[in-house]
């Protein structure tokens, strides 16, 4: 029994499922959960002491690699003067001055712990400002855990959404319309219906919790011009593309510009941290300075925000490189879908900037949940295995993105498409 077994033995007494978080129990790619004890650059080193290389990166913060010096640096200076005051302190500032620099959708930003309080809030804020409690997302696309947004389609496309979750209200998730990703002709059916009740429509403008799907072109557009003419507040959840897609995230990425924009992951640089923020006339709606409330005790925590800090301004001072992690994500792609077509399994792949997707289907390009749910998910789970046998780590599970990191180097990439070789003939 390798001791990453013992300690999940161990962990399933007093820890639902043995893990603080549902997808790293790998119950959807089989196995037992790897323990890691140390991250270094673009590696993980496992408490048996196997090294492998990483394409999770913490979910999105280790953009430029585990344990990157100057982040680190950043938090060992501030955590001489204690962990955190309940009370306002210089480095908030600093980073919603430079997330504002960086991404001038955002005129006014609110820290929060985590992506979900930030989506959560956001959606309030946006019905706050609107006075409406209709709210859109779409089916695949995830925003963490709060009540309104764990709800999946209805029966018809405009029926009332249903509950994904047990403990959610059907009385609240009736509030909720999921359309499907890249229809836009849905979504303006939809408004044509109901568009006068729409608080928001929040979007993943990249979807990265259904595998990695590109918005088609015209998508995202036509969100911006629908919410326009309904006024309707469009929400970019960016926790996951933000400064990962590009420095100014998907929004620069496709040049749309949305009323406000939730944040995580890498503005925290590891540390526990979300945000939402956007337009000056709508942000003014939460307390102190308006009537929408939000709190939160460790918001604007100083550690999160001096490694934020650190990793925002790390990323500011080398915008070069969103060129390489994409050309990296680029090269790992295309070696991965010549490697599957020798080996004459049915694979397509996408990626943009730092994120990647690898999908077991023999479609040619993967731009809806229907297709991504299509995908062989039970040939993803032997390639999991058969990955991590070989070193290599990828997200346990089909619906989840990978990520490069800035210190995964030609040589890690070239080894992975060897991997990805010798596996698939296993397959
Ligand atoms: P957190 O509450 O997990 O910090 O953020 C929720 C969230 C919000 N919006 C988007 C676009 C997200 O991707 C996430 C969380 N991402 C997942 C990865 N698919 C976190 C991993 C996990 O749940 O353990």
């Amino acid at each position: 029994m390798s001791r990453s077994e013992q300690l999940f033995a161990a962990a399933q007494k007093h820890i639902p499922g043995g893990v603080n978080s549902p997808v790293r129990a790998f119950k959807s790619v089989g196995g037992s959960p790897i323990y890691f004890k140390k991250g270094e650059g673009a590696y993980l080193i496992d408490e048996d002491d196997q090294r492998y290389i990483d394409y999770v990166g913490s979910w999105g913060p280790m953009i430029l690699g585990h344990a990157y010096q100057p982040v680190i640096n950043a938090v060992k200076k501030s955590l001489d003067n204690g962990l955190g005051f309940g009370a306002p302190t210089e480095v908030e500032t600093l980073l919603a001055d430079k997330v504002c620099e960086i991404m001038p959708s955002i005129e006014m930003l609110r820290m929060v712990n985590s992506g979900t309080e930030a989506t959560m809030s956001a959606i309030r804020l946006a019905r706050g400002f609107t006075g409406r409690d209709k709210i859109v997302k779409f089916e695949g696309c995830y925003h963490g855990h709060s009540d309104s947004l764990l709800v999946k389609a209805g029966s018809g496309a405009l029926t009332l959404g249903e509950p994904s979750s047990p403990g959610v209200p059907a009385s609240l998730a009736e509030h909720t319309i999921t359309l499907n990703f890249n229809d836009l002709a849905s979504v303006e059916k939809a408004f044509l219906e109901i568009g006068e009740q729409v608080a928001c429509i929040i979007v993943e403008p990249v979807a990265g919790n259904m595998n990695c799907i590109l918005p088609v072109a015209g998508f995202l557009q036509g969100l911006r011009d629908i919410c326009d003419q309904y006024q309707t507040v469009l929400i970019f959840d960016e926790v996951m593309t933000g400064f990962r897609v590009a420095l100014g995230g998907a929004q620069q990425a496709f040049g749309i510009t949305p009323d406000l924009t939730t944040l995580g992951k890498i503005i925290g640089g590891g540390l526990p941290v979300g945000a939402f923020g956007g337009k000056k006339e709508i942000m003014q709606q939460i307390a102190p300075l308006g009537p929408v409330y939000q709190a939160g005790t460790l918001s604007g925590n100083p550690l999160s925000m001096c490694a934020g800090l650190a990793m925002l301004n790390s990323l500011a001072d080398q915008p070069e490189v969103y060129q390489q992690l994409a050309a990296k994500s680029e090269f790992l792609t295309q070696g991965i879908e010549a490697v599957a077509q020798a080996a004459g399994i049915a694979l397509a792949t996408s990626y943009i900037g730092g994120m990647f997707g690898i999908f077991f289907t023999d479609q040619q390009q993967v731009t809806s949940f229907a297709q991504a749910t299509a995908c062989d998910t039970e040939r993803f789970a032997l390639f999991h295995q058969g990955m991590l046998k070989e070193g290599i780590y990828l997200a346990p599970s089909a619906y989840e993105t990978g990520f490069m990191s800035a210190a995964t180097s030609q040589a890690d990439i070239e080894a992975t498409i060897a991997a990805a070789a010798k596996v698939f003939k296993t397959l």
